[in-house]
Order: structure tokens, then sequence, then C-alpha cells
């Protein structure tokens, strides 16, 4: 039987694009009894009616899953944050890449809107070589010049990506440029207008590119920690995590504990100041936050 991936759902139906191209499928009654819920990004394996229609027999097991928007194998996030307008924020890029990792998702980041930067790009490059050192990839781009476009058309080949990052960061532009036929919506200001709107709203892949897959909705709207336990924030932080192996404790959170390799680290310069406080503003919020019943 042939197998393809689901690349929207609505109404009942999943799209599925197999080898022979887009399949409008339905699930199987199993599926109900057995409460599968087919998810926009399973692979799945279906049984064709006709070149056009078939049923979803079976879905293969799930890399990841994503609440918001619902989506299965995300393989990689991409990180958008603005030069400018709004201010780059290491405190909220720090965040996002703490629930992209805990999810176990690939992030890339990608800096936006440097045509307006006039000084302060040293600045910039400063943080993208802190954060290249702390083991992630950093792209500049520009939608009003097309600077950097090239470097990001690889990393979106032949993956499921999201994008994510605050309103107004040029997400949308971005994927206009990349693909000037989509014609998204830029400067949508329905984003501020409730959440009414996007939980109802079906969730799309978009080809981009050739071979790219993009969801259509951006992703990590929601930037509490409600899931991360205080020994799992060391994991959301590759570089900490790396400098922690040689912390006497095992399970040091850094904080108070004697021979903690991480707060000698940042002493000594080898981790950035601005890394380690945001691990212990978040550690904190953990701490504080309410238990769930
Ligand atoms: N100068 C400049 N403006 C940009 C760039 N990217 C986006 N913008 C502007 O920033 C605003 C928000 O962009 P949009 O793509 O809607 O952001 P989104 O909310 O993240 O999807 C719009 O007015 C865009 O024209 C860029 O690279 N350079
Ligand atoms: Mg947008
Ligand atoms: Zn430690």
């Amino acid at each position: 039987m042939p197998q393809g991936k689901i690349v929207k759902a609505l109404s009942g139906f999943y799209y599925v694009l197999g080898e022979e191209g887009l399949v409008q499928c339905r699930g199987r009654g199993v599926f109900r009894k057995n409460k599968v819920n087919p998810l926009v990004g399973d692979e799945v394996v279906y049984q064709a009616e006709n070149s056009t229609e078939g049923y979803i027999m079976e879905v293969k097991e799930r890399r990841n899953e994503l609440v918001r928007p619902p989506i299965a194998n995300v393989d990689q996030a991409i990180l958008v944050f603005s030069a400018v307008e709004p201010e780059f924020s290491t405190a909220l890029l720090d965040r996002f890449l703490v629930l992209v990792e805990y999810n176990h998702i690939q992030p890339l980041i990608v800096i936006t809107k440097v045509d307006l930067l006039e000084e302060g790009l040293t600045v910039l490059e400063q943080y993208a070589s802190d954060y290249r050192e702390a083991g992630y990839d950093v792209i500049f781009t520009s939608s009003e010049t097309a600077q950097g476009l090239e470097d990001l058309s690889p990393y979106l080949a032949g993956k499921i990506s999201v994008f994510a990052g605050q309103s107004g960061v040029g997400k949308s532009s971005l994927l206009n440029a990349l693909e000037p036929e989509l014609e998204l919506k830029t400067n949508d200001i329905s984003q501020h207008l409730g959440r009414g709107r996007h939980t109802t709203r079906h969730v799309e892949l978009i080809n981009i590119g050739n071979s790219g897959l993009v969801a259509d909705t951006p992703g990590f709207s929601s930037l509490e920690f409600t899931d991360i336990e205080a020994t799992d924030l060391n994991y959301c932080f590759p570089d900490i995590e790396r400098i922690s192996e040689n912390c006497k404790f095992r399970g040091c959170l850094h904080v108070s504990e004697p021979k903690c390799a991480v707060k000698a680290a940042v002493e000594a310069e080898e981790l950035p100041t601005y890394r380690y406080e945001h691990y212990k503003d978040f550690l904190q919020e953990i701490k504080d936050r309410k238990p769930r019943y």
C-alpha cells in the first residue's frame, strides 16, 4: 500500500501527499475507536480508492507532536527575531530555545530586517557569535534586500519547519520573499484579535522552495514553561549542559551548589552572563509555578 504525508486536515478529510500527488483521505473507523487522531505531518499508509481519494490505514510512529499548531514530526523551528522593530531580545530568544529544545526540535535562529540597521550590527554579530558558540546556527536576513535568503533556503529543503517569533518580526515577509506566489498577508493585525481565530483555523503545510514544507501558522505561541521541570532546564541549554558535566554534584542546578562548573564558567567569561541569568530566571519561574492538579 502507498505511503505519504498528511499536509492538510479539514472537515474530517486528510490530504495526503503521496508519490502520485495529493490524495483526499478519510480515516478508518478503527482510528476513532482506538483514539488515534491523525495529525498534519503524520506519515501514513493509505489505500487508494482511485487516483484522488482513499483511506488512511495506518499512522506511523511520531517523532514529536506539537499542540499549537497541531503538527507531528516537526523537524525544525525557525526562530525569527528582528534586528530592530521589535528590538532583538536574548531573553525572548532563550525562552523560545528552551521550548524548542524541550520538544526535541532542531532550532535555527534567523535575524531579520538587517537592512534597517546602521550601527548596532556589531552588537548583533557578538550575540550571533555567542549563539554559534552555544551550538546554534544563526542567519542574518532582510526580506527588503533579499540578503541571506540563499543561506536560509537549504535549511528548509526536505524538512517540516515551523516559523516562530513575535508578531511583527517579519515571518510572513520572509516566507513571501522565499516563495513570492504565497502572497501571505503581512503586518497582519488579526493575530492580536484574540485566540479564537487561531484555534478554529485548520493547519496546512505549504511548499517552500523545492521540497520544504512549512506550517502556515506560527508555532510556540504559548511561551510558558508548563511541563518543564527544574531538572530539565539544564538540558534545554546545550552550552550549560556541556559545561555541567564538570559540576561536582550530579543534578547540580547551578545556583547555590558548591564546585559548580557553570558558575565558574560565567566567572571565567566562558559562558555569557545573560545566558546564565536567563537560565536562573527560568528556573525560578518553574519553581514558582503553581502545582497542577
Ligand atoms: N525594512 C524591513 N521591513 C521588514 C522586513 N521584514 C518585514 N518587515 C516589515 O515588518 C512588518 C511586519 O512584517 P510581517 O511579515 O507581517 O511580520 P510577522 O507578524 O512576523 O508575520 C511589515 O510592515 C513588514 O513590511 C525586512 O526585512 N526589512
Ligand atoms: Mg505574519
Ligand atoms: Zn552546576
